[in-house]
């Protein structure tokens, strides 16, 4: 298994005979929130698999991996990252860490399980052969649980609508914290190189795909968004007051990153042959 220079640990293995979704959690100070139980019993059938990523956590989120791993031979993994890089870099790197093991889907989820594992293992399960790329969304409807506060909601809305607007594409909810991604070339050039952004890499992985310097892009059609059943706003969450100056930082920087890789692609197409 290949991870980057950042992990000083990794224990466990995927068995790339059976397992076919790899899903990384990204994990960062989460001794107090993590519950493993409902990760364990995804891994039902052993199609699927875990990683787990400890992004330089201060406080005992390693030992929170050990009953997981130990108890899912060849099913999880468990990254610790010598520094704190933020979610994006953690991310990435137990994404990168899964494509070793050559599964077909590769997908991430927040630690709070705000998203239900299960609920997510179904989505990815029920995809459709032509898409490559799956985001649960958050909207709420008649019959659904989406628990959200509501400065979170308006928050995500604004922030949605950029997004879509950068990205030239109809998509509702950019940032929530579970996606899954085909296993394609694409996806591993994605995936080459660190993101810019650390809370918003969703939507540079997203650019990558769709308007790459090379290859094939993911087209808006093999992109889908999925309802989620249920989501519920899990207390002790990153983005406070403290973190808005960031991700105001962070978004004149995706808006340069995701402008010029659009433009590139555009060229690209243009030129004859
Ligand atoms: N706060 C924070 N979270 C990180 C970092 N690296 C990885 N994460 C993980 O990223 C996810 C963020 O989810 P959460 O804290 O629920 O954020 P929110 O629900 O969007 O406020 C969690 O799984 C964190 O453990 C980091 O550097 N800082
Ligand atoms: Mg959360």
């Amino acid at each position: 298994m290949t991870v980057s220079g950042d992990a000083d640990l990794v224990v466990g293995s995927l068995d790339p005979e059976r397992v076919e979704v790899v899903v990384v959690v990204p994990c960062f100070n989460e001794a107090q929130r993590l519950d493993v139980r409902p990760l364990g019993d995804m891994l039902g059938d052993g199609s699927f698999g875990v990683v787990l990523v400890d992004d330089g956590s201060t406080d005992a989120t390693w030992n929170r991996f050990g009953t997981l791993v130990d108890g899912h031979p060849g099913s999880a993994v468990a990254i610790r990252c010598s520094r704190n890089r933020g979610k994006g870099e953690a991310v990435r790197t137990g994404m990168r860490a899964a494509l070793g093991s050559d599964p077909r889907w590769v997908a991430y989820l927040d630690a709070d399980l705000a998203v239900a594992p299960a609920e997510f293992a179904q989505i990815v399960h029920r995809c459709a052969p032509g898409i490559d790329v799956i985001l649960a969304s958050r909207v709420r409807l008649l019959g659904y649980h989406i628990d959200r506060r509501l400065s979170r909601h308006l928050v995500g809305r604004v922030f949605a609508t950029f997004a879509s607007l950068l990205l030239a594409l109809p998509v509702y909810d950019t940032q929530c914290g579970a996606k899954g991604f085909r296993v394609t070339p694409v996806l591993r050039a994605a995936l080459a190189t660190e993101f810019e952004t650390a809370w918003l890499f969703d939507v540079e992985l997203l650019a990558r795909l769709m308007y790459p310097e090379h290859g094939d892009a993911v087209g808006v059609d093999a992109l889908e968004e999925v309802p989620l059943r249920q989501w519920r706003d899990v207390a002790g969450g990153a983005l406070g007051v403290r973190s808005a100056g960031a991700i105001a930082r962070e978004s004149l920087v995706l808006a340069r990153t995701v402008s010029v890789a659009r433009r590139r692609f555009e060229r690209r197409r243009q030129r004859p042959g």
